[in-house]
C-alpha cells in the first residue's frame, strides 16, 4: 500500500448469532495519518522540528517543515545571545521570523532557551554573582514577556546538571550565582508569561540508571514538593553509536510523567542509517506514546544536511529532502502499526 496515500483501517469486532451468521458488532473506520504532524496529532501529540531562519528561503525545506511538522522550535535564534546582544538591547528579529513563519502557518512554537551557560553573549560570560544572577533573571522576564501569548513550553533552563557521574550540577557562572537560580529562572518565567508551560531540558537523561537522569529527577521532585512552578522535562535524545537509545527509556519517561510533568523529546537525531537507525527512531516514538503524558516529539532538525552533526545522517529525510526508512518507521509507530510492516494495520 502506498505509504504517502490516505489509509483505511478497518476494525471489525464479530459474534456468531444463532443462525451461525457472523454478526458485525462494531465496525470502525480510522483514517491513518499520511504525515508526521497528522498522524501525531490522531494520537493526542505533537510532532515538530526545529528551523533556523536563514533557510526560510529554501523551499524545498520550508515544504518539508510545513507539511510534516506541527512544532516548531528556534535552533538558534531565541538562545540568550541572539535576543539579547548588548546588555538591556535586545532583538528579536531572527526569533521573530522563526515565530512568525511558525503562526503564519499554523504551527505551535517551542522557545528554546532562557537561560544556560552556552551561547551566552560576551557581556554576560563575563559576569559573576548578584549582577548576574539580576541579569539573567531580567532576560528571562524580558524575553518571555516578549513572547507571551505565542509559545506553547519555554525550556526555561537548559543542561545545569553535569556529565561527571556523580549527579551534580554542572559548574558555570550561573550556577555559582547560588544553587536556586534554577528555580530563580522558572519563577521569572511563569510571572511573564503564565500560559507557557514551562520546561527544564536536558541531554544524557535518557537511561533511568544514569546519576544524572537521577539528579535531574530529584531537582523536579523536589520542585514539585514545593511548588515551583515546572510544567516539563525535555529529553534532547541526541543518540549514536556510543550513547544509544537505552532499553529503559520508556521507564525513564514514566518515572518523570509519574511527578506530575509532561515530558518531551525536544531535540532527537539518532545518527546511523537503514534499518538500524529506522528500529531506533521507532523505538523512541513508541517509548513516547506508551507515556500518556509524553505530548509530542521535536526532530533536531528538517534534512541531514540541516544538521548540527551533518556527517551522522541523524535525521528523517536526506539532503534531497528524501523521506528516509526512519521516517517511515516513525509514520508507521505513530499510526499504530508494527515498526516496518508498513502500518496497515488489520484486525
Ligand atoms: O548542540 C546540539 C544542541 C544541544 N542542545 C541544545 C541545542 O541548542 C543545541 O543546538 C545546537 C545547534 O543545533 C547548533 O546550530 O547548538 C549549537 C551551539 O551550541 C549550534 O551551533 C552554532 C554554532 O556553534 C555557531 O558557530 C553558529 O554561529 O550555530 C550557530 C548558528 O549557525
Amino acid at each position: 500500500m502506498n505509504r504517502t496515500t490516505r489509509r483505511w483501517r478497518v476494525t471489525m469486532g464479530a459474534t456468531v448469532a444463532g443462525l451461525g451468521l457472523l454478526a458485525a458488532t462494531a465496525l470502525s473506520a480510522q483514517a491513518a495519518g499520511s504525515t508526521l504532524h497528522e498522524a501525531a496529532a490522531d494520537q493526542g501529540r505533537y510532532f515538530g522540528t526545529a528551523l533556523a531562519q536563514g533557510k526560510l528561503n529554501d523551499t524545498q525545506y520550508t515544504t518539508i517543515a510545513d507539511r510534516e511538522f506541527g512544532m516548531i522550535t528556534a535552533e538558534n535564534e531565541m538562545k540568550m545571545d541572539a535576543t539579547e546582544p548588548q546588555q538591556g538591547v535586545f532583538d528579536y528579529s531572527a526569533g521573530d521570523r522563526i515565530v512568525d513563519w511558525a503562526t503564519g502557518h499554523g504551527k505551535q512554537v517551542r522557545g528554546h532557551a532562557l537561560a544556560w551557560h552556552s551561547q551566552q553573549p560576551g557581556w554576560m560570560q563575563s559576569m559573576e554573582g548578584s549582577a548576574l544572577r539580576q541579569a539573567m533573571l531580567n532576560h528571562v522576564t524580558q524575553v518571555a514577556t516578549h513572547y507571551r501569548g505565542k509559545v506553547y513550553a519555554w525550556d526555561v533552563v537548559n543542561e545545569a546538571f553535569s556529565d561527571n557521574g556523580d549527579g551534580s550540577r554542572r559548574d558555570s557562572n550561573l550556577q555559582r550565582t547560588g544553587n536556586d537560580w534554577i528555580e530563580a529562572a522558572f519563577e521569572a518565567a511563569r510571572a511573564a508569561d503564565p500560559d507557557a508551560k514551562l520546561c527544564y531540558n536536558d541531554y544524557n537523561t535518557d537511561s533511568w540508571t544514569n546519576p544524572k537522569t537521577q539528579a535531574v529527577y530529584a531537582m523536579v521532585k523536589d520542585f514539585r514538593s514545593r511548588g515551583v512552578p515546572i510544567d516539563c522535562v525535555g529529553f534532547q535524545a541526541h543518540f549514536n553509536s556510543g550513547n544509544p537509545v537505552p532499553n529503559n527509556y520508556h521507564e525513564t519517561l514514566q518515572r518523570f510523567a509519574d511527578l506530575g510533568v509532561d515530558v518531551q523529546i525536544t531535540e532527537l537525531d539518532i545518527e546511523g542509517s537503514g534499518g538500524s537507525q529506522a528500529e531506533q527512531f521507532s523505538g523512541v516514538t513508541q517509548a513516547c506514546l506508551a507515556v500518556e503524558r509524553c505530548t509530542g516529539i521535536t526532530v533536531w532538525g528538517v534534512r541531514d544536511t540541516d544538521s548540527w552533526r551533518a556527517s551522522g545522517t541523524p535525521l528523517l529525510f536526506d539532503g534531497n529532502g528524501q523521506k528516509k526508512a526512519a521516517y517511515h518507521a516513525v509514520l508507521d509507530v505513530l499510526n499504530g502499526g508494527e515498526p516496518g510492516d508498513g502500518g496497515s494495520a488489520t484486525s
